[in-house]
């Protein structure tokens, strides 16, 4: 057991030895960018992992999300998840639409199909829902409303990396999805993400339009942007990538202990449950209700005097921040799943090498709160 500070996650890094090949590389070629070899090895690498045939990898998710809607031309209404992280919604402004917040599926904290078609008007133009802790969205009932109203449907995967459904890659639902790598992820590069198309058309656009639109020396068809990935943040991702089986095998051990000592505790929920086919183990989200002996603030309040950084993910919702609390779709009490979710859960910390003796000081106080 050490007193050192323990945070909501951790990430896993190669060997140094085996990121010196890369380096090598790199340093030999003075290729450092502009779809590189690594990078174009790690496309590879990781359209064949995740089972998909059209994928490009960006420098980030928000900006992979950016480029989504830029791609399909939304600049109506996209309607999407209060619950998430704040990138979601940023990432609809900075196309230039208009996020219309609907209201979660208290089950699964992910966008409820019948609440998004209740907020469908003629400017809507998308659904961007989001997978919540890697939790599968129902990809049924959102693609139906897709499809009667003619939506597009784009996935913010950031949570799935490797995430199946039914046994299939749950990033193939949908127009189109998008993975984050960052450092706090399950799979990361650093600063990384993924751009998952439904055929080679949409990646050829898409590689496109993340290098500012060019085609060629003397010809630019759009006004792109540059998302590209470095040789530096590939050559990590081509280092991590043979470790990302056990590190879920990791992650899930860890998910494991949690369900075993926490799942029968009178007014703690525990979301997530191990062992669930085709899940990555993100995050460990659990629910304080009623019957818990202190609220999820005052739970959160007593880890962090102990060192112990949980987080409240997703508080506040996105929907209460300044730039979207004046929207018709934030009006006092149309969103009140979401708001009990933001209110209610906490993620408890979860990394691979979390060691079993601070794993056990958590438990010991979630399971007897003071
Ligand atoms: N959509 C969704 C649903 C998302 O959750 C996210 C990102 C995105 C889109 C956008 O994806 P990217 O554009 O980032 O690819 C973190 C992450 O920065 C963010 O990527 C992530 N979601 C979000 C859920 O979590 P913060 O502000 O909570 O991070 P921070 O810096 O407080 O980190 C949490 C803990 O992780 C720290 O207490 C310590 C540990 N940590 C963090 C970093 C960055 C490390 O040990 N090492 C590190 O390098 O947002």
């Amino acid at each position: 057991m050490t007193n050192a500070p323990i945070f909501v996650t951790r990430p896993v890094l190669p060997p140094l030895s085996e990121m010196m090949p890369f380096l090598e590389r790199i340093w030999s070629s003075r290729i450092l960018s502009n779809n590189g070899p690594l990078l174009q090895q790690f496309e590879a690498n990781l359209a064949s992992y995740l089972g998909v045939q059209h994928l490009s990898v960006v420098c980030n998710a928000s900006l992979g999300l950016v480029l989504s809607l830029r791609h399909f031309g939304i600049t109506g209404e996209v309607i999407t998840s209060p619950f998430s992280f704040v990138a979601t919604a940023h990432a609809i402004r900075w196309a230039g639409a208009q996020p219309v917040f609907a209201d979660v599926d208290p089950n699964t904290l992910n966008l409820d199909p019948e609440t998004v078609e209740a907020q469908i008007t003629p400017q809507t133009q998308a659904i961007m829902a989001v997978h919540c802790y890697g939790i599968p969205c129902d990809t049924e009932g959102l693609a139906a409303v897709a499809r009667r109203n003619g939506l597009k449907l784009i996935y913010d995967a950031a949570h799935a990396f490797g995430v199946r459904k039914g046994g299939a890659p749950l990033v193939a639902e949908g127009d189109m999805s998008v993975i984050s790598f960052h450092a706090t992820k399950v799979f990361h590069s650093f600063e990384g993400g993924a751009i998952i198309s439904p055929d080679r058309q949409t990646k050829v656009a898409i590689d496109r339009l993340m290098n500012y639109g060019i085609v060629d020396e003397v010809t630019v068809s759009e006004v792109g942007l540059n998302t590209k990935m470095s040789e530096l943040h590939a050559a990590v991702g081509l280092a991590m990538l043979p470790r990302i089986d056990e590190i879920i095998d990791a992650r899930d051990r860890v998910a494991n202990r949690y369900w075993q000592s926490l799942s029968q505790i009178p007014g703690l929920h525990c979301l997530c449950p191990p062992g669930q086919p085709g899940h990555n183990s993100y995050a460990f989200p659990v629910r304080i209700g009623q019957d818990y002996p202190i609220s999820r603030d005052e739970l959160y309040t007593q880890l962090r005097l102990e060192g112990i950084f949980a987080r409240r993910y997703f508080h506040p919702l996105i929907s209460d921040l300044p730039m979207y609390s004046g929207l018709p779709s934030t009006a006092e009490g149309r969103l009140p799943r979401a708001r009990a979710a933001g209110d209610e859960i906490l993620c408890l910390p979860l990394y691979p090498d979390l060691a079993e003796a601070d794993q056990d000081r958590i438990i010991g106080i979630v399971s007897r709160p003071c």
